[in-house]
């Protein structure tokens, strides 16, 4: 993005037109990112907390009063029996840059031996799962899409979540592409596709299942690709003997047609792209169904053209030097406990050793992490010492003893990959702190040097931390330098235009190629070949309980909002209006739902109210609630995590937001 300065003050945001991903678009949010910048509620100044917690009552303090705190209460507690895992850092993806989200403030909690944190809110299931089959986060180009003919958009909803995609997508079906979504719910995204197959939530790696035993039956496989550059053909195909699509269309709640045109579609247009995003891999069988969803491309040899193939995520296409930024080695032999970010709610409440102390940054772990009341239950501890650092008064900030005023994206130096696009991106400050505001990184500078951290790491400047990030041997990296990136803006990686990356195979696997059969999968206790991993909450996994709740609720991202990021703008609230909950209309009826009515959602773990709208989107035994909404927002001071489980996915950990059963009244 470009921003004009006048004075001091940013007065214009807009898109860079060089920029070749983005072409000078910027998505409804960032387009209004001035309004967040300056909103009237910025947190301006350090705070210490006066009022009980979760009451939201502060008076200012000086920076240097609120570091002395902190560095004494940490120091404590490092030197206390219970030691420094008794600290907790709390961290995620309010900015996702190399500065501020994973390099001093790693440092700093390596070096103090604290309580590790495995990141798991959004995307580790279908990263491993992926891994498993192509050997990392890589796939094909985005920028290609244009070309395809044919595109799966498989549980992935650009219009509102990846909206640069979009203008591909429409070019592809301009020029003639067929442009199918794969998604229990007809999101804004799949209304304008040619085709709509709502299946049931979790189910997918069912259909991939049965697409591939078409595609084998009907020998509408690349035989040639397959002996070349994959691993584990004749198995997987004597696996895929009973997976028919009868089967898989049961399992999936479709017609057995729909499996089989979606097969013969997939296995003769070339070329053909999968869009795969995170909301399919929100589930209990999330991993596996990404394993076995990307064994599709290379089943029928789309990977030979740059518009074809899969992508989830084009992370590992980057080698940025993680282990300089984040330097492990602090931990010197140390073994800290590792608590799940997506079971943050039991650890709060029921570890042992307690964490007796949360730094928050990047995070509002109180309205995004699942099973809320839970979490709050756990940020309520009278002996819980709570920092959070925010632009906001979020509804985590309500429960920190201290608060600390952080810049926005326009006040810091970072340095970006994406999981999206294939560019390195720099974030140039553009106008001076707003208040008192802090880096991330200078505020984890300063409790170093207060707790006398005395490795010169310590001593980087943010431009050496994005130096130290763009330092990297990898044909990718060369000609990157951050000097190059600060200049320009973005540079592509060393990649072709029309990059097809796996051509002829050379995925990032044990083996190299595509991995049908996984030993990888197999030393940790899976099956190694493809199989259908059902959700946890369904008739199937689980008849008692849907029978008490009957309904399968997504609280997928609503367009205004940037997970719960813009969620407390006014201009972005009135926009989304209210919490609302979209629903089929046999749904509402079986439950004397009119649309416009009050409603109440409600399990075991919580509940909370919202407005019908009744509306046919999504598939019936299917609700839809757009979210990250605040609780301090929503009519009774809850959101959809107070219905979400801290459930763990099959791999890499992974929250399962979207497999959740519940009920639905009339309130
Ligand atoms: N029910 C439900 N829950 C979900 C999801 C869902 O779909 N449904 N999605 C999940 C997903 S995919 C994700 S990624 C997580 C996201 O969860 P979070 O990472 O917590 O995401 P945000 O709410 O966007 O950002 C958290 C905070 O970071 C702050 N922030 C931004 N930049 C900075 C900075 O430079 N410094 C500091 N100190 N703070 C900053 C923002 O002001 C914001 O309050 O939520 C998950 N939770
Ligand atoms: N506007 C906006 N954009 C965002 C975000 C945001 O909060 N707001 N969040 C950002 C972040 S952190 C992330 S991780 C990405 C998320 O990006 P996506 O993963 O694309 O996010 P969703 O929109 O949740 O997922 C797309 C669709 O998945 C569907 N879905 C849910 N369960 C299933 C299932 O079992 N199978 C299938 N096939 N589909 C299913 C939902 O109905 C939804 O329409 O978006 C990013 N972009
Ligand atoms: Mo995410």
């Amino acid at each position: 993005m470009l921003v004009t300065v006048k004075d001091g003050v940013a007065i214009r945001i807009q898109g860079d037109p060089s920029m070749p991903f983005t072409d000078g678009t910027l998505c409804t949010k960032v387009s209004h990112y001035l309004e967040r910048t300056y909103a009237p509620d910025r947190v301006l100044h350090p705070m210490r907390r006066t009022g009980p917690k979760g009451r939201g009552e502060f008076q200012r303090i000086a920076w240097d009063e609120a570091l002395d705190e902190i560095a004494a209460r940490l120091k404590a507690l490092a030197a206390s029996p219970e030691g420094p895992e008794s600290i907790l850092p709390l961290s995620y993806a309010g900015t996702m840059g190399m500065v501020q989200y994973a390099s001093m403030d790693r440092r700093f909690f390596h070096r103090l031996g604290a309580s590790l944190l495995e990141r798991t809110l959004c995307s580790s299931a279908g990263k491993f799962g992926i891994k498993a089959t192509l050997g990392g986060s890589v796939g094909m180009d985005p920028e290609r899409f244009a070309e395809a003919r044919l595109i799966l958009l498989w549980g992935a909803n650009p219009i509102v979540s990846n909206l640069h995609l979009w203008p591909r997508v429409l070019e592809a079906k301009r020029r003639g592409a067929k442009v199918i979504a794969i998604d229990p719910y007809r999101s804004l995204s799949a209304e304008k596709c040619s085709q709509h197959i709502a299946l049931l939530p979790g189910t997918d790696g069912a259909l991939a299942l049965g697409m591939m035993h078409v595609l084998v039956a009907e020998n509408l496989v690349d035989r040639d690709y397959i002996a070349r550059y994959t691993l584990g053909f004749e198995a997987l195909a004597e696996r895929l003997k009973t997976c028919t699509p009868e089967w898989a269309a049961g399992v999936c709640g479709l017609r057995a047609a729909e499996v089989v045109q979606l097969a013969r579609d997939y296995g003769t247009t070339r070329p053909a792209a999968i869009r795969l995003n995170y909301g399919m891999q929100r589930h209990a069988g999330g991993g596996i169904a990404a394993r076995t969803i990307a064994c599709l491309p290379a089943l029928v040899g789309a990977w030979r053209e740059p518009a074809g193939g899969i992508v989830l995520s084009t992370n590992d296409f980057y080698n940025f030097d993680h282990a300089a930024l984040e330097r492990p080695d602090l931990l010197g032999g140390r073994q800290p406990r590792v608590i799940n970010h997506a079971a943050v709610g039991d650890a709060l409440t029921a570890a042992s050793p307690p964490v007796r102390a949360v730094v928050v940054y990047n995070n509002n772990p109180v309205a995004v992490c699942p099973d809320a009341e839970k979490v709050v239950a756990g940020f309520r501890r009278e002996d819980l010492f709570c920092v959070v650092m925010d632009s906001f008064l979020t509804d985590t900030a309500d429960y920190a003893d201290i608060v600390l005023p952080a810049t926005t994206q326009l006040e810091h130096f970072d340095v970006h990959k994406s999981y999206g696009h294939l560019y390195v991106l720099a974030n140039n400050p553009s106008i001076a702190p707003v208040g008192e505001s802090l880096p991330n990184s200078e505020v984890f500078r300063r409790l170093a040097a207060r707790l006398g951290f005395d490795d010169p790491c310590f001593r980087d400047s943010d431009e050496d931390i994005c130096r130290t990030a763009l330092r990297s041997a990898s044909p990718r990296m060369q000609g990157i330098g951050w000097e190059r990136v600060k200049e320009s803006g973005w540079q592509r990686l060393r990649v072709p235009e029309r990059f097809a990356p796996f051509a002829e195979g050379g995925f990032p696997t044990p083996s190299g190629k595509c991995e049908f059969t996984s030993a990888w999968l197999e030393r940790q206790g899976f099956d190694p070949l493809p199989f259908f991993n059902p959700p946890a909450e369904s008739a199937v996994s689980d008849a008692a309980r849907a029978k008490r709740y009957p309904l399968a609720f997504l609280s997928p991202p609503a367009r205004n909002f940037l997970n719960s990021t813009f969620a407390n703008l006014k201009r972005f609230r009135d926009q989304e209006g209210e919490p609302r909950l979209e629903l089929h209309s046999s749904d509402a009826q079986a439950r004397g739902i009119v649309d416009g009515d009050r409603v109440r959602v409600f399990n075991d773990r919580g509940s909370y109210f919202l407005r019908a709208r009744v509306n046919d989107k999504p598939r019936p035994g299917v609700v839809v609630a757009p979210s990250v909404w605040w609780r301090k927002h929503s009519p009774d001071g809850r959101n959809a995590n107070s219905v979400t489980s801290q459930r763990i996915a099959d791999l890499g950990g992974g929250a399962t937001f979207y497999d959740c059963l519940v009920e639905v009244e009339k309130a």
